[in-house]
């Protein structure tokens, strides 16, 4: 495939590669950086280096390899750097990773303006294809393109990848390519039950007891549906964010909504929100308008303030998107 060739050619002719993710890492971030490192081994590369900021959540240590991600930087300067499902170095959590190349594969939108800047300029390759369901899409073309074929292992990182960023095969970026390359993996060895056991059916009893507390402040108005999860639930039960992880995904369950909120208190007064769309309304221009960012049906951001604060500047954005509609 032509939007490959470029990557192609820097992964050939290098031999050291760092590869990182973005922060609060999910299945499509993990699941790719160690799908690629996997992949490169078997293409001879020898020195891979997988780093992610905030390591490996607990759902994820399933993974094939997952031993192997790395919390620190490393001390030696790398051939390529290779920025995996985020597309700025701030979302990695290192500022100041460099390498001789850096390369982007990346399913995210990239921030108005930032491909004239000197960063974007400078990058050896980069496939950014904001139409790719999971990064995990983009990863198994690329190793298809350099003749990888997949194992079990590899399989898995990449099922789990697409699982994740689909929603379990359910959201509305479920087309007939995500299927057949999940029906691929699938055949290379991926377990789909084994898979949704780990990521889906293993929720610590806590994370429910916080959802629970959390799901008891679902309200609704104006098409909006919301939940709140307080630093005081946090305490209460004895969790932390990762807990809160999917949490938005409830409100948006509600009937005849258009759009979910989910309210997380990360420290007091800082609230990271998620925002999701049924469909009608691109979140990501929301989010973008407090500096956050992500998919037209996906999108979160950071705001500060009290709950009632944060929630009344929200819901003004959101109802005014809603209005729009009409
Ligand atoms: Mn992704």
């Amino acid at each position: 495939m032509k939007i490959f060739s470029k990557l192609v050619q820097v992964i050939r002719q290098n031999k050291s590669f760092l590869i990182v993710g973005h922060i609060n890492p999910e299945g499509d971030a993990i699941g790719s950086v160690l799908a690629l490192a996997l992949g490169l081994k078997k293409l001879g590369k020898k020195d891979i280096y997988t780093l992610s900021k905030d390591g490996v959540p607990e759902i994820l240590k399933f993974l094939p390899s997952s031993e192997s991600i790395k919390q620190k930087p490393p001390l030696k300067e790398f051939d390529v750097l290779c920025i995996v499902d985020c597309n700025a170095l701030d979302r990695t959590g290192f500022k100041e990773l460099k390498a001789k190349n850096t390369i982007i594969i990346d399913h995210h939108i990239l921030p108005d303006g930032a491909g004239q800047s000197a960063f974007y300029q400078k990058l050896a390759a980069s496939v950014i294809d904001p139409h790719a369901a999971a990064t995990g899409i983009l990863i198994y073309k690329l190793l298809n393109v350099l003749g990888i074929p997949l194992d079990k292992n590899i399989a898995t990182n990449l099922y789990t990848a697409i699982l994740v960023d689909t929603g379990g095969f359910r959201y509305s970026n479920v087309n007939p390519e995500s299927l057949k390359i999940a029906s691929h993996l699938v055949e290379a060895g991926a377990k789909p039950w084994n898979v949704t056991k780990e990521v889906y059916e293993s929720i610590p009893f806590e994370s429910m007891k916080l959802l629970g507390l959390s799901l008891a402040t679902l309200d609704k108005k104006d098409g909006i549906a919301w939940i709140n999860t307080t630093a005081a639930m946090f305490k209460k039960t004895g969790t932390t964010a990762e807990d809160a992880e999917d949490f938005v995904d409830f409100p948006r369950k509600v009937k005849g909504i258009e759009i979910a909120v989910f309210f997380r208190e990360d420290e007091k007064s800082v609230f990271k929100l998620s925002f999701r769309s049924k469909g009608q309304i691109d979140v990501q221009k929301i989010a973008k308008t407090f500096g956050g960012g992500g998919h037209a049906a996906a999108a979160g951001c950071r705001i500060k303030g009290t709950l009632p604060e944060v929630q009344k500047k929200v819901f003004s954005v959101v109802r005014k998107a809603i209005k729009d509609l009409n």
